[in-house]
């Protein structure tokens, strides 16, 4: 058996989190020969709520859990960790503008930046899924000097999957069928769900569906499928969100298949003329536990608009947390 690796978790007892440590315990993101310590963390007015879960996970007697830490304390949860999920962040409140709302959860990646720099492993793969996602995880960056900041990403999974979800049901294909499909730029509705080069059975998935479906229904119901989840279950999606942070790490801890790729929020680097200094939904290809963002793909008129458009909605995300960076 391998020696066991820590994977934290904020806001564990949440809807996300609750869905999300049970599948992490049972092997589904690192393996099953892969023990993991699970480190959870809470806010302490949750503490109790999390004493459940721990009881819970305890009673699913997993043999891949091999430890479990519950704390409301960050520099505990984030010790000598090589995975952290950091799902916990503060809702929309009655009366919060946007921007409250943006400062509120800057306050908390801050906080948890400068934790992880202090004691996390110094190659700790950090996923960001509460939101605003892509703006959390800069700021938890920008607060952790010491780290890699190649290693600090934020989830567009989600959306990648819904897309693929929408694509398979309209072509009639099941969705492992479809290769190379993107999101790019933030977790928001300003997502652009890529077609272009998406293939369905190896054929262009534009030559299989029509123009004003692509840009009138799919791109929409995409960008929508948050608030829809909302409506039809008066809750915000969780185990969907769970599973796709399970495949975040996942692929880009064991790869990405030959010949596909995903979409994970990664640090612009220039590429597709999207400058430094956001965190991006991009394609990327996974290997050795590293991923690279896949060069070179042609973009249209229509999806240039779309990927500056939402480049400019994470500056102004940046801008109204820019004393936080
Ligand atoms: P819940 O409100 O059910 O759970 C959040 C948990 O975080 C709560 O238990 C709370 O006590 C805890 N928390 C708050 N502040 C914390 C802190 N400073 N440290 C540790 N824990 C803290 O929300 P849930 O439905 O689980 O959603 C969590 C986050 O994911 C939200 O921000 C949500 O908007 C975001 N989402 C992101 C998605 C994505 O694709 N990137 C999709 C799903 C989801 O909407």
């Amino acid at each position: 058996m391998k020696s066991p690796v820590n994977v934290a978790i904020t806001g564990a007892a949440g809807q996300i989190g609750y869905a999300l440590a049970f599948r992490i315990a049972s092997g589904q993101m690192l393996g099953a020969d892969q023990p993991v310590n699970l480190h959870l963390l809470e806010i302490t007015p949750a503490l109790g709520a999390l004493q459940g879960v721990l009881m819970e996970l305890n009673d699913c007697a997993f043999p891949t859990l091999n430890k479990i830490v519950a704390t409301d304390d960050a520099k505990i949860a984030f010790k000598d960790c090589h995975a952290a999920l950091l799902v916990g962040a503060r809702p929309r409140g009655p009366g919060m503008e946007r921007k409250d709302l943006l400062l509120a959860n800057a306050q908390i990646f801050s906080v948890q930046g400068k934790a992880l720099d202090e004691v996390a492993d110094r190659n700790v793969r950090v996923l960001v899924v509460g939101n605003p996602a892509n703006t959390n995880s800069l700021i938890a960056q920008r607060n952790a000097p010491n780290l890699n900041p190649r290693n600090f990403t934020a989830m567009v999974r989600l959306d990648h999957n819904r897309a693929l979800a929408q694509l398979a049901e309209k072509t009639a294909v099941h969705s492992t069928r479809i290769r190379k499909t993107t999101i790019w730029g933030n977790h928001s509705s300003t997502q652009y769900p890529d077609l272009h080069h998406t293939l369905v059975d190896g054929k262009p998935a534009l030559s299989l569906v029509e123009q004003s479906w692509y840009a009138d229904t799919f791109i929409p119901v995409v960008q929508q499928r948050g608030a829809a989840i909302i409506k039809a279950r008066g809750q915000s999606s969780a185990a969907s969100a769970a599973s796709a942070a399970i495949d975040h790490v996942r692929d880009w801890v064991n790869g990405t298949p030959e010949g596909d790729w995903v979409s994970m929020g990664v640090p612009s680097d220039g590429s597709y003329g999207i400058p430094e200094g956001v965190i991006y939904g991009y394609p990327v290809t996974c290997k050795n536990g590293d991923y690279q963002i896949v060069q070179g793909l042609d973009l249209n008129e229509f999806s240039r608009q779309r990927l500056d458009a939402t480049h400019k909605e994470l500056l102004e995300e940046r801008d109204g947390v820019k004393d936080l960076i």
